[in-house]
């Protein structure tokens, strides 16, 4: 495959679709610039005094992290100056974040979460940088929250980074999925995967195990399946992976397929699964589906559901098409 830049894909991409006008390619390049910024002070560890947990709590009550914080700086710090957004929202802030005044509003809003898998940072595995793309309603003024809740469908682009082995962007804008690596030397994102596709079956599954008791049946009757291998109803063996972030998670899975699933279960009935819609669930759905895939809560596809509240939680089933489908199924045979 001829390595091409990330510039050169967006350029390309906005004459063969027209689909990416310069503000957008700008917020894109602007993203893209604030993920190798992260990925430079993930890189750091201990030698950069990043590591470790900050004196505060984020609007999900969980303790923050150091670098939690300072990813969050460095995407709204790339993002304020360029005229491309009318706003920002962040797993780590409990309201929106307005474009302050002394720069123009754009027409697009940006949602994030700066670094997910914040528990991996200080054992050095594999985190990441999640984020989604809306258009702002014409005539907007004065950003609200209520801007944002649109359903995931009305992405229009969605896009994650893994700060692992090596610094991967992987993006959509509508027309597949494509896969920028880092290259340090140069500084620059080269593609190394077009068109990504997920396998649409599988023997691999992604959950956190040590929740089984608390699974409600159709998430239970699912996994035991699989346990069960040969001797069971699936009549072949299954793997785990559980990386514990879900941009790995997923990563894996556009690579070799797979089924990622974070539930709701029975220890809070009120809070759907611990995976927010927002900017975690929704752009997923996105990249997954436009790889081939599926993304469900256990009844309706992800990118369906009309949102409610910016931080608002859902049941997360995506992957392998035919995995998905059936889990989904079980849900509503129940
Ligand atoms: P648990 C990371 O905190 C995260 O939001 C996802 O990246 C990951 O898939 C999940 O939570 C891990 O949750 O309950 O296994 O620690």
């Amino acid at each position: 495959m001829k390595r091409i830049s990330l510039t050169q894909y967006l350029i390309e991409e906005q004459r063969l679709h027209n689909n990416i006008p310069a503000e957008l390619r700008l917020l894109l390049e602007v993203v893209a610039r604030a993920c190798k910024t992260i990925s430079h002070a993930v890189g750091k560890g201990a030698l950069g005094e990043v590591l470790g947990t900050a004196q505060s709590e984020n609007v999900q009550g969980e303790v923050q992290k150091k670098l939690d914080i300072i990813s969050n700086d460095i995407l709204l710090e790339a993002n304020e100056w360029g005229g491309h957004l009318a706003a920002m929202a962040s797993e780590e802030m409990e309201t929106i974040h307005p474009i302050p005044n002394r720069y123009p509003m754009g027409e697009y809003l940006l949602l994030f979460d700066p670094l997910d898998g914040s528990s991996n940072i200080d054992v050095n595995v594999s985190i990441g940088t999640i984020f989604s793309v809306l258009k702002a309603a014409d005539g907007m003024q004065a950003p609200t929250e209520a801007d944002f809740l649109q359903p995931g469908s009305k992405q229009v682009v969605a896009g994650y980074a893994v700060y692992g082995p090596q610094t991967v962007l992987v993006l959509t804008t509508g027309n597949g999925v494509q896969c920028f690596t880092l290259d340090r030397e140069m500084g620059s994102w080269v593609m190394t995967q077009r068109d990504m596709q997920i396998p649409a079956d599988t023997k691999e599954f992604a959950i956190n195990a040590s929740n089984a008791r608390h699974w409600h049946p159709p998430v239970k009757r699912y996994v035991d399946e699989m346990l069960a291998g040969t001797t069971g109803p699936r009549a072949k063996d299954f793997n785990m992976r559980w990386i514990a972030s879900m941009v790995a998670d997923v990563h894996r899975i556009l690579n070799r397929g797979g089924i990622f699933m974070y539930p709701a279960d029975a220890r809070e009935p009120d809070k759907p699964g611990k995976l927010r819609l927002m900017y975690e669930a929704n752009p997923m759905a996105f990249i997954v589906e436009q790889a081939g895939g599926a993304a469900t809560d256990g009844q309706q596809r992800i990118l369906d559901i009309q949102p409610e509240k910016l931080h608002q939680r859902v049941p997360v089933f995506l992957g392998s098409k035919n995995e998905v489908e059936l889990v989904t199924s079980y849900h509503k045979a129940k």
